[in-house]
C-alpha cells in the first residue's frame, strides 16, 4: 500500500523542505501460514500480513488514522524507540497514554519524526503484537553521517511466532498449572515475517542493512556466512563502526550493518537467524530454532545449506561507542533500584516483579491523571501502588539500577529516551554494588532504548530527565509484560501541564467507553491522595503456603491424573526453576 505524501515548505525554513506522510490503518483478522506448517488468524492491516513498513525521511509529520475493526478486542499502536518529545500523548501504550482503542473506535496518531534510524512499531495492548500487528519503523536520514557510505538500504526483521493466538497461551501460561511460569515457546523463527528469504545483491556493493528483532520473546544470534557486518547503528543511535561476524539481537533491538559484498558472483551465501534456546525452560522436541535467509548473487546457482557452529560467539554490543561521543552523565540527581524477581501470588500464577511490585493498569491512563492533577502532580502516590510509579523532576540525571535476581535473560526496554549503558555486570554477580571500586563505567557509553541484563547480573542505566512524558520501562518479552514486569517513570508531570493537551479525538476514546479521563489512578478527580477502589494485582500467598509448595502440590495432582509416566518424562526433562 502506498501512503499518501504530501509535500510542504516550512516557511521559516526556505532551505528545508519537509513532507506529511498518512496512512490509513484499518486494524483486521486475517490468515497466514509464515512458517509453511500452520495456517492461522493473526492481526493484520487493511486485509493485509504482514503489515506496512512505516518509512519516512527524518523530518516529516507521520499521520496514522487508526480504526480498530477487530470486533472483539482493544487495540493500540506504540512507535518503538521514537521520543516523541513534546508529545507525549502519541506514545501509545493503553492505560498510560492513552485509552485502549476499543472495537470500532478510531484515533489518529499525528506527530513529527525528528529521529533517524531503525525502529519499529506495534500494538501496546498486552500480549496482541506477537499475533502479528508489528512492523519496521524506518527514519531515513539522507544527510546522515553514512550517507554515501552505501549504494542501497534494505530492512530484515527477524522475529519468533506462534502457531497458537497470545490470549490462549496466556492463560495457560499465568495459571496454577504452570506454577514455575514456564514462557511458551515459538513454534518458529522467522525472518522479514517467512522462511527462506532471498536477498538478492549485486557484488562489490556496500548495503545498509536494517535489522529489527520484532519477536515476542526469542532474541537470535545472527550471522551471514562469508561476510562481516559493520555496525553503524544501535536502536538509532549512530555508532563508531564496529565489525561484527555474528550479532546477538534481543526482542526489540535493532543493528544497522554495511554489508560490502564479494567481488564475484560465484555462489550464493547463507544468512541464519537463531533463537537463543537459553530462554527456554524446556526445548520442545523438534523445535528448529534456526530461520535462513539467503544472500543472492546468482538466482541460477544453489541456495547453500548453513554450516554447523561450535559455539555462539557475538559481538557484545556494550563495547559500541556511541558516534556522537557524549560523555557518561556524571552526578546523578535522582538514583534508584529496581529488583527483578518471579513469584507466584494467590491464584498460583507465577508473576513477574519490579521490588515486589507487579504492574496493573490503573482506571484512567497514567499520563491524563499526571495532567489533572495539579500541584499533587509529582506525588507519586496518586498514580496507583501498583503502576509502580517513580517521578523524576525536569532535568533530574537519573541513575537506574536494575538488579536480575533472576535465572533467565531479560530485555529491558525505555519509553521516551535512549538510555546510556553505563554498566553491565556478568552473569550471576548478585547485586550491583556501588562502593566496589574495581567497577567500571563505559566513559562513552553506548546509548540505546533496549538492554539486556544477564542471568543473575545487574546493570546500570543514565539518562537526563529531559523529555516530560509518561514512559513505560519494561522487559520486552511479551509474556513477562503480561505477567507484570513493568513499571512507570512519570517525568517531570508539572512541565507537561502547562506544555501539551491531549487531543480530543483521544478523549472521545476514553469516553465512547465510559473510561475516566481525569483523576488519580483509582478515578477519583476530588480527592487525589484517596485511592480507594484502585485495581491492584492478586494477593499474595497467605503465610504457611510457599512457592516451592505450590510447585509441589501442582506436580503431585498431575501426576496423581497422569500415573507414573508424567513424573519419568518431566524429571528427564530438567525443568529450569524460575527460583529457588
Ligand atoms: C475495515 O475493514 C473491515 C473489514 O474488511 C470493513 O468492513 C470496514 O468497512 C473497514 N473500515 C474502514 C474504516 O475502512
Ligand atoms: C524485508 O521486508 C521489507 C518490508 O517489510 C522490505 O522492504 C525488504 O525489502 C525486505 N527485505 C528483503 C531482503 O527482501
Ligand atoms: C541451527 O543452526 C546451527 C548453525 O548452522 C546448527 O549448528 C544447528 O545444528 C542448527 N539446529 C537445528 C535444529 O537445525
Ligand atoms: C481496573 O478497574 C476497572 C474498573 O473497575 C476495570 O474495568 C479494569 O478491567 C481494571 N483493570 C485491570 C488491569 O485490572
Ligand atoms: C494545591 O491546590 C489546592 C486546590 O487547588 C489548594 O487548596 C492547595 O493549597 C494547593 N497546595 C499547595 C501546596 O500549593
Ligand atoms: C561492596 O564493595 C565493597 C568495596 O569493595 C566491599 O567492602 C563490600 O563488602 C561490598 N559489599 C557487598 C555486599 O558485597
Ligand atoms: C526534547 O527536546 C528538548 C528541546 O525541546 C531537548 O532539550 C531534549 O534533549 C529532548 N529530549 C529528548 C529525549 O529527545
Ligand atoms: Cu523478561
Amino acid at each position: 500500500m502506498k501512503p499518501f505524501v504530501a509535500a510542504s515548505l516550512f516557511s521559516l525554513l526556505p532551505a528545508v523542505l519537509s513532507k506529511t506522510v498518512t496512512y490509513d490503518f484499518n486494524v483486521t483478522y486475517t490468515e497466514a501460514n509464515p512458517d509453511g506448517q500452520f495456517s492461522r488468524r493473526v492481526i493484520g492491516i487493511n486485509g493485509q500480513w504482514p503489515i506496512p513498513t512505516i518509512d519516512v525521511d527524518k523530518g516529516d509529520r507521520l499521520i496514522i488514522h487508526l480504526h480498530n475493526s477487530l470486533g472483539d478486542v482493544e487495540t493500540s499502536l506504540h512507535f518503538h524507540g521514537l521520543y516523541q518529545n513534546g508529545t507525549a500523548y502519541m506514545d501509545g501504550p493503553a492505560a498510560v497514554t492513552q485509552c485502549p482503542l476499543g472495537p470500532g473506535q478510531s484515533m489518529t496518531y499525528d506527530f513529527t519524526v525528528d529521529q533517524p534510524g531503525t525502529y519499529w512499531y506495534h500494538s501496546h495492548v498486552k500480549g496482541q503484537y506477537p499475533d502479528g500487528i508489528r512492523a519496521p519503523f524506518i527514519v531515513r536520514d539522507p544527510k546522515g553521517p553514512y550517507a554515501g557510505k552505501y549504494d542501497e538500504e534494505v530492512v530484515i526483521s527477524l522475529s519468533d511466532w506462534y502457531h497458537q493466538e497470545n490470549p490462549v497461551l496466556f492463560s495457560r501460561f499465568l495459571s496454577i498449572a504452570n506454577p514455575t511460569g514456564a514462557e511458551p515457546v515459538p513454534d518458529s523463527a522467522l525472518m522479514n515475517e517467512t522462511q527462506g528469504l532471498q536477498f538478492n545483491v549485486k557484488p562489490g556493493k556496500t548495503y545498509m542493512v536494517r535489522m529489527v528483532n520484532m519477536a515476542a520473546f526469542a532474541a537470535q544470534y545472527f550471522w551471514i556466512e562469508g561476510h562481516k557486518m559493520n555496525i553503524i547503528e544501535v536502536d538509532g543511535i549512530y555508532t563508531e563502526p564496529a565489525e561484527a561476524d555474528m550479532i546477538y539481537i534481543t526482542a526489540a533491538q535493532r543493528y544497522s550493518f554495511l554489508l560490502t559484498t564479494r567481488d564475484d558472483a560465484d555462489a550464493n551465501f547463507v544468512m541464519v537467524g537463531s533463537m537463543d534456546e537459553d530462554l527456554f525452560d524446556t526445548v520442545p522436541d523438534g523445535l528448529n530454532p534456526n530461520v535462513t535467509g539467503y544472500l543472492v548473487y546468482d538466482a541460477a546457482k544453489p541456495m547453500p545449506e548453513p554450516a554447523e557452529i561450535d559455539a555462539f560467539e557475538p559481538f557484545d554490543d556494550f563495547a559500541l561507542v556511541p558516534l556522537d561521543g557524549e560523555d557518561l552523565f556524571e552526578n546523578p540527581t535522582y538514583t534508584f533500584s529496581l529488583e527483578v524477581m518471579m513469584d507466584n501470588l494467590n491464584d498460583g500464577g507465577n508473576y513477574a516483579f519490579f521490588n515486589g511490585i507487579t504492574y496493573v493498569a490503573p482506571k484512567v491512563p497514567t499520563l491524563y491523571t499526571a495532567l489533572s492533577a495539579g500541584n499533587v502532580t509529582m506525588n507519586p502516590t496518586i498514580y496507583g501502588r501498583d503502576t509502580n510509579p517513580h517521578v523524576f523532576k525536569h532535568h533530574d540525571v537519573v541513575e537506574l539500577v536494575v538488579n536480575n535476581n533472576d535465572p533467565g535473560k531479560h530485555p529491558f526496554h525505555l519509553h521516551g529516551h535512549a538510555f546510556q549503558l553505563a554498566y553491565r555486570s556478568d552473569e550471576d554477580a548478585g547485586l550491583y554494588n556501588a562502593s566496589d571500586s574495581s567497577i567500571e563505567f563505559a566513559k562513552k557509553p553506548m546509548r540505546r532504548d533496549t538492554a539486556l541484563i544477564k542471568p543473575g547480573g545487574n546493570m546500570v542505566l543514565r539518562f537526563r530527565a529531559d523529555n516530560p512524558g509518561v514512559w513505560l520501562f519494561h522487559c520486552h518479552i511479551e509474556w513477562h509484560i503480561q505477567s507484570g514486569l513493568v513499571a512507570t517513570f512519570i517525568e517531570a508531570p508539572d512541565v507537561l501541564q502547562t506544555a501539551q493537551k491531549i487531543p480530543q479525538d483521544h478523549l472521545d476514546v476514553c469516553m465512547g467507553q465510559n473510561l475516566a479521563t481525569v483523576g488519580n489512578a483509582a478515578a477519583n478527580d476530588k480527592n487525589f491522595l484517596d485511592l480507594t477502589g484502585q485495581n491492584l494485582s492478586v494477593p499474595p500467598i497467605p503465610a504457611g503456603f510457599t512457592a516451592r509448595g505450590i510447585v509441589a502440590l501442582v506436580f503431585s495432582i498431575i501426576a496423581a491424573f497422569l500415573g507414573l509416566a508424567v513424573i519419568t518424562l518431566y524429571g528427564s526433562q530438567e525443568i529450569k526453576q524460575k527460583r529457588t
